[in-house]
């Protein structure tokens, strides 16, 4: 018989390292996870939608409302986050003003506070390449039963308890760090469980791989175009060049680097001061799941997991993966 670790039990396991809890981050954990699986099945029938009715809201064949992908994906995560009791404000990138779970009653006494981006990369649902969700989770600090501020709202990613992706590939996979170490999940589509395959993830001190859209490479900083000359040269030493790889969904690529060594970038461009990803559901929780993994992540001047939050959707610029390829390019912004 093959000995195998479900998502469910592995959390239930790891509660024990955390010895006041009570189970409410497992629980919220587990929520995750399922709304992930159901968001699965809805992405990988993407393609029939051109048989079955289109997308938008529109009605199918069958009379059923279509709605689009990441559309569902967001009601999906914010339904198991409601259901579940254990989270009392959900930010998401669907929307944008936060959603206060508390008016519901459900989540009166909810310790935990969710940022979220449902669907990430879905400029690449239509064409089959995978996309992710991206989730982080803050304890609150306001007591319980006390309005939530902006305090509770806008912390520093170093106070994330939890974070995590799914990535809707070739395979679906849960990745998450509750800040001791990172562990992936693969979701076995005929037990219907995310199982245990890749304990205890590092990623390579170096590798091979830059994952930029250099077709902005015009508007980016000096320090980044000369980085990307240096991955360009060859050099034995050093394994240069290096390989281009972008995919255009964050968490793909990221899961790609952590798995193979390398760095990923979404720097700032002339037009785009800030870069393109949101801090608090997009960097956060990426940055943590990388540093637990024994990577970097800054924005070229600042530890992303340092920055105060100001807004919500806030955007900041990424240099995330391999700790040496990081420190390389902060070499180069540095001098430039
Ligand atoms: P989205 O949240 O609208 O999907 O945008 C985020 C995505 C990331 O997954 C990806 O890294 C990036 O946008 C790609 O952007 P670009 O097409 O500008 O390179
Ligand atoms: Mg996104």
């Amino acid at each position: 018989m093959i000995s195998i670790k479900t998502l469910g039990q592995f959390i239930i396991e790891k509660q024990a390292d955390f010895p006041y809890a009570k189970g409410e981050l497992s629980r919220l954990l587990r929520d995750i996870g399922i709304a992930a699986k159901i968001v699965n099945r809805e992405v990988n029938k993407a393609g029939l939608v051109d048989i079955l009715g289109s997308i938008g809201d529109s009605t199918n064949v069958f009379g059923e409302n279509q709605k689009k992908l990441d559309v569902f994906a967001d009601e999906q995560f914010i339904a198991a986050l409601k259901d579940g009791g254990e989270c009392c404000f959900v930010a998401s990138e669907e929307q944008e003003e936060g959603i206060l779970l508390t008016d519901t009653g459900v989540s009166k006494d909810a310790k935990y506070i969710v940022c979220i981006d449902p669907l990430d990369g879905s400029s690449n649902i239509d064409v089959n390449v995978s996309v992710g969700t991206i989730f982080s989770i803050y304890r609150r600090i306001s007591p319980l039963g006390e309005s939530l501020t902006e305090q509770d709202l806008l912390q520093n990613g170093l106070k994330q308890v939890a974070a995590g992706y799914i990535i809707y590939g070739s395979s679906t996979m849960l990745v998450y760090t509750t800040g001791k170490g990172v562990n992936g999940f693969t979701l076995d589509p005929s037990i219907g469980e995310f199982c245990l395959s890749n304990p205890n993830m590092k990623i390579p001190s170096s590798g091979k791989i830059y994952s930029i859209n250099e077709g902005n490479y015009s508007k980016f900083p000096n320090g980044i175009k000369q980085y990307i000359k240096y991955c360009q040269e060859e050099d034995v030493a050093s394994n240069r060049p290096y390989t281009s790889r972008y995919i255009g969904s964050m968490v793909a690529d990221i899961h790609r680097n952590l798995l193979m060594g390398g760095i990923f970038i979404y720097p700032q461009t002339a037009g785009q001061p800030y870069g393109k990803l949101r801090l608090m559901y997009e960097c956060n929780p990426i940055a943590f799941i990388i540093e637990q993994a024994g990577g970097k992540a800054s924005t070229g001047t600042e530890r992303i997991l340092e920055i105060e939050p100001q807004e919500l959707h806030q955007r900041v610029p990424a240099i995330v993966g391999s700790s040496e390829m990081v420190d390389k390019v902060l070499e180069f912004i540095a001098q430039s």
